[in-house]
């Protein structure tokens, strides 16, 4: 398909609206997107000691992600191997084994099957439990952020994270040993597509200053000027937008990091503290994102507002449900007041019921069902804001659009997502490594 009629036009920057509604597209990314890529699973932090265990999920697939005797990590999916029933039924927890509830099975901490109920007299040596573990899911972390992906083919997570471990090394490593996720995570479902939140944490400064009008009004701070859309909203100044390979992205509000913070003491003055420590490892320009807020989405399903340190994982339920996993990220050495302050902000704000995140779900929600309707959902949806004010950066890898209320990050991760649904196999998406970025390379903005 291509113009009017493709799922995504480029050139256009416009969007079908089938995107959102579509049972086979849903199908489709399913196959092509949610089981070829890196998802998040989580953090060391969730997992410190041998024997710990999470259960998550990837996409509607349940799996369980286990730290192995000599530290390393393992992850596979959690459904038995004689007769299919789920296996572990914890959130997370610390065990030798997982015994399944059915016909009782048993599996080690590396998924292995371990023992068999009378196996002897029911199988008869028959039965080669060597090849009965249960599936495992490759897994590799970056700075301390755990991944898992079922494609064998699929680049490292560092090359898939890509230009990105540049700008998430400034916050990921931090200072001084980087960040640690607090859970459990809140549990909440959203009658949305997956790719509504992740489309607007990626790159919605537009909706900011209208949606959370009153919020911000009540939070007051450096994001009160952007409520209601004020006249005198400094709108280049505010801060840039960023996408790369890959289609992760982010939007950054210069000198904003705290601004949901009502208290001044704790966070802003641990970042107040440590910003120095990353102008000498990182460099000025890294200094900017440090003192910056980030909206963020790592492709495909996990998004995270840095400063607010939200921490999100919108697991599919189908084209039209999603169930929102909410951790809150937080520097590893930070003392444990500031963590406790950190966290309570952005539970406060967005936790499942929280101001701003309130604030949102009803668009999410009408953005995905008004396209139950015939003629609604043959139209499409735009994202073409900043399109010719962007591109490849002296500075910052990537591309870089020249305001934070822009739509660069947008064009980014659809791109991406379009590729991906087209390509064959990851030797197909490699072949477009030193071209994926013509669109914006043609032309010299900065
Ligand atoms: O809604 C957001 N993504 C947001 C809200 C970002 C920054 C501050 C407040
Ligand atoms: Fe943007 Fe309605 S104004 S969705
Ligand atoms: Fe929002």
């Amino acid at each position: 398909m291509n113009g009017s009629s493709a799922l995504v036009d480029n050139a256009g920057a416009s969007q079908s609206r089938r995107v959102f509604w579509d049972q086979d597209v849903y199908q489709l990314e399913l196959e092509r997107i949610f089981s070829r890529c890196w998802l998040m699973l989580g953090h060391d932090s969730l997992v410190p000691k041998p024997g710990d265990f999470i259960t998550t999920y990837m996409a509607e697939d349940r799996v369980i992600l286990s730290r192995q005797p000599d530290g390393s990590l393992k992850a596979f999916i959690n459904s038995c191997t004689h007769r299919g029933n789920q296996i572990c039924h914890a959130d997370s927890g610390s065990a030798k084994a997982f015994v399944c509830n059915y016909h009782g099975w048993v599996f080690g901490q590396d998924g292995s099957l371990v023992d068999v109920p009378m196996e002897e007299r029911c199988y008869h040596s028959d039965l080669d439990k060597s090849k009965l573990g249960l599936a495992p899911i490759r897994v590799e972390t970056y700075k301390g952020f755990i991944f898992g992906c079922h494609d064998p083919e699929a680049p490292s997570l560092e090359d898939y994270l890509g230009d990105f471990c540049w700008y998430l090394d400034t916050i990921w490593d931090g200072p001084d040993g980087g960040l640690e996720l607090l859970g459990p995570p809140l549990k909440s479902t959203l009658a949305c597509n997956w790719k509504v939140p992740t489309e607007n944490f990626v790159g919605d400064g537009y909706h900011v200053g209208w949606t959370h009008a009153a919020a911000l009004q009540m939070i007051g701070g450096e994001l009160a000027g952007l409520s209601g859309n004020r006249a005198d909203m400094p709108f280049d100044d505010l801060g840039l937008q960023f996408t790369m390979r890959h289609g992760h992205g982010f939007g950054l509000i210069d000198n904003a990091a705290t601004a949901i913070h009502v208290k001044r003491d704790g966070y802003v003055k641990y970042l107040e503290e440590t910003r120095g420590g990353i102008r000498e490892k990182f460099g000025p320009e890294r200094e900017r994102l440090y003192v910056g807020h980030w909206n963020t989405s790592i492709f495909p399903n996990c998004s995270f507002l840095y400063g607010t340190n939200t921490f999100k994982i919108w697991h599919p339920r189908g084209p039209h449900e999603i169930e929102v996993w909410t951790y809150t990220m937080v520097p590893k050495n930070a003392d444990t007041e500031t963590k406790r302050s950190i966290q309570r902000e952005a539970i406060r704000s967005f936790g499942t019921a929280g101001t701003l995140e309130s604030d949102d779900g009803e668009n999410m929600s009408s953005a995905t069902y008004i396209n139950n309707g015939i003629i609604t959902r043959k139209g499409r949806m735009n994202s073409s804001m900043g399109k010719d004010r962007e591109g490849p950066h002296p500075v910052y890898p990537g591309i870089v659009g020249v305001s934070f209320i822009g739509e660069t990050s947008y064009r980014g991760f659809y791109r991406f997502w379009q590729e991906m649904l087209d390509a064959p196999d990851w030797a197909a998406i490699r072949a477009n490594d030193d071209t994926w970025d013509v669109m914006w390379t043609n032309r010299n903005f900065w």
